[in-house]
């Protein structure tokens, strides 16, 4: 390959996918391969680096969703180029995924980026869907012999779902070997352990990172320690929100305030993020302040 600067031509894909930019990486991606460089490393070396930069960005609230979307699109394109490729070469993917969205939740915003960031990752994901009952959930992960079922629910009375889908994989057998993790605006890691789940994720980025784990396939330390701080932090609104919800006073209120506390200074010795920490600790200064 004289010709090929490969660490440039990573750099351009990389930048490609940030931008979101679909037709740049299109032609990127088919350069790459008619100078003959392998699907893998394109994938690995190229792509998937700039869907960090994004997960990364998302993270710190300096991409929205929309910019996640189309960056989201552009790695598709990517992936749509590479995957015959792949599935031919017959390299194995780091583990296989069912993603849905519940039975009744009509949302699927959350959960297709959740799927694009999981391929994106290197999972092969096959999608149910929006409306997906818990016996289609058990189906397509004894078809696939997946490892994951992952699960999205935006509505609370959806949210039910995930006990039953759980339920059903129980009753199929099939919960030794398929790990059921769950996502959605209002799941929490609380609710997660509630319904026996095998994880929780607040982000699609978080997803990721706990499908790794789940697949005993960790990220660099620092993604780790940057999720488990963002999770501790996560899970301090999850206890602050109990608290606003119980009357100033109210056992519920206290526990919430003080759990909250204690998850705080745990994400701030985790090295999470200061403007985070500090917003949230004037929130419970302002709800403890409503006690008195
Ligand atoms: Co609906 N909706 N909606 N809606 N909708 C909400 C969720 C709502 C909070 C709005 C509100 O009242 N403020 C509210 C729910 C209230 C509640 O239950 N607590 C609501 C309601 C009430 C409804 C209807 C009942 C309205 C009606 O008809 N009366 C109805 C229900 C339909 C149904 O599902 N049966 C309805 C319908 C719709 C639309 C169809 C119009 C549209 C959906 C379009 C679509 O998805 N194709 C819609 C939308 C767009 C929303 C809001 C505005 C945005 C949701 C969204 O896409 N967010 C939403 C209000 C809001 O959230 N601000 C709302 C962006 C997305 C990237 O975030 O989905 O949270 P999210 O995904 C995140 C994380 O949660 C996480 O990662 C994602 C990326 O970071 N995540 C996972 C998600 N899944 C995960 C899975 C994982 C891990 C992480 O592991 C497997």
């Amino acid at each position: 390959m004289p010709d090929l600067d490969v660490e440039q031509e990573f750099k351009d894909l990389g930048n490609a996918i940030i931008k979101g930019d679909a037709d740049g990486v299109d032609s990127i991606v088919r350069h790459c391969l008619e100078s003959g460089l392998n699907a893998s490393s394109i994938i690995n070396d190229g792509m998937i680096p700039g869907m960090d930069v994004v997960g990364e960005l998302f993270r710190k609230n300096q991409y929205y969703v929309p910019e996640v979307l189309i960056s989201a699109r552009a790695m598709k394109a990517g992936m749509a180029i590479l995957r015959p490729i792949l599935a031919e070469s017959g390299i194995e993917p780091v583990g296989d995924v069912v993603i849905g969205t519940v039975r009744g939740d009509l949302h699927d915003i959350g959960k297709n980026l959740v799927a694009m960031m999981l391929e994106g990752a290197g999972f092969e994901v096959h999608d149910t869907g929006i409306d997906t009952h818990p016996d289609e959930y058990v189906q397509a992960a004894v078809e696939h012999n997946s490892h994951i079922i992952g699960m999205s629910a935006l509505l609370t009375t959806t949210m039910t779902n995930m006990r039953n889908t759980i339920e059903a994989v129980e009753a199929a057998g099939i919960s030794d070997s398929v790990h059921c993790i769950i996502g959605g605006a209002p799941v929490t890691q609380r609710y997660a352990d509630e319904i026996g789940a095998d994880g929780y994720a607040a982000d699609a980025a978080s997803a990721v990172i706990l499908a790794k784990r789940l697949r005993g396939v960790l990220g660099d330390p620092d993604e780790t320690e940057e999720a488990a701080g963002r999770l501790l932090y996560l899970q301090a609104r999850d206890a602050l929100q109990v608290a606003v919800r119980g009357d100033p006073g109210s056992a519920s209120h206290a526990d919430g305030l003080m759990e909250a506390e204690g998850l705080v200074e745990q994400a701030c010795a985790a090295g999470y993020d200061p403007t985070h920490i500090d917003r949230i600790m004037a929130e419970i200064d302002r709800e403890k302040e409503r006690t008195v």
